[in-house]
């Protein structure tokens, strides 16, 4: 079922440029646990990561498997995404993204019917990544969509930010970014993409089954045993403010979700 052509319209409004956060802040506090737990650590740890030359085979249910290296991609007519990226730990940022809609390179590997899932896989490489050194998690880290909603408009593979090449505390050189889930669901550094059959079972869903479910769809409805979801921190503003229902892209997405 391929998506109709994105029109204008249907994108969300783009905030103004003065709510962007600012590119320090961006850069600056990150959740990247192969380099470190610590969010101020990870800038500097992450540039350890060679970044060049870089593929990310695409396999699985597919007809055609496609290596993709990481030139061809950002050749691809990169769009500019303003969004809101909103991590389970309640902060938040609003980044300038560049990248290509994952749909478009869904379309060049053609999945087969029984394709129901797309899981990707992170870098292993423990000589660069130095806390893959130790079970932090079980690494790579994985994570994985459900085919409609990898196949949806917003979601996007990034492969910039502010314009600039991604910085490596941000994923370089290529991540998810599928702004009405929780952060964790928009995975650096991939290296994989497979399309499968069955749901496959996550790094964070191994870690903490209670903790996180599949979907992680942003619900300041629904608790979460260690944060509360009902406000977050914009980095970069003082107070909170209120968490929106799928992180404000509702009127975009809410439609994959009737009768779950
Ligand atoms: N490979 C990998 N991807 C990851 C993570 C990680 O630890 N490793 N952390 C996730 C979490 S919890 C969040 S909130 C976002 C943070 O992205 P940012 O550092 O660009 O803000 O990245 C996600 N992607
Ligand atoms: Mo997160």
């Amino acid at each position: 079922m391929p998506w109709p052509r994105l029109l204008a319209a249907d994108l969300p409004a783009v905030p103004p440029r003065a709510q962007w956060t600012p590119l320090r802040a961006i850069a600056g506090y990150n959740n990247y646990y192969e380099f470190s737990t610590e969010k101020e650590a990870v800038r500097v740890l992450a540039q350890r990561l060679t970044t060049s030359p870089w593929h990310i085979e695409i396999g699985g249910l597919v007809e055609k498997p496609l290596t993709l290296d990481l030139d061809d991609l950002r050749a691809q007519h990169p769009e500019e995404r303003v969004y809101s990226l909103r991590c389970i730990e309640a902060w938040s940022k609003l980044v300038p993204w560049q990248g290509v809609p994952l749909h478009r390179i869904l379309s060049l590997v053609k999945p087969l019917s029984a394709a129901r899932y797309v899981r990707f896989t992170g870098t292993y490489r423990p000589s660069e990544m130095i806390n893959q050194r130790r079970p932090v998690l079980d690494w790579p880290y994985t994570e994985a969509l459900r085919i409609d909603e990898a196949e949806h408009p917003l979601t996007l593979l990034a492969t910039g930010l502010y314009g600039q090449d991604l910085p490596p505390a941000n994923g370089a050189p290529v991540r998810l970014v599928v702004p009405w889930k929780y952060g964790f669901k928009s995975i650096k550094a991939i290296q994989r993409i497979d399309l499968v059959a069955e749901q496959p079972l996550t790094t964070w869903m191994k870690e903490a089954p209670g903790d996180f479910d599949f979907y992680a769809n942003v619900n300041p409805n629904l608790a979460h045993p260690r944060w509360n979801q009902q406000r977050e921190t914009r980095l970069g503003e003082p107070g909170k403010r209120a968490t929106e229902m799928y992180n404000g892209y509702g009127e975009q997405v809410a439609h994959l979700y009737k009768g779950r």
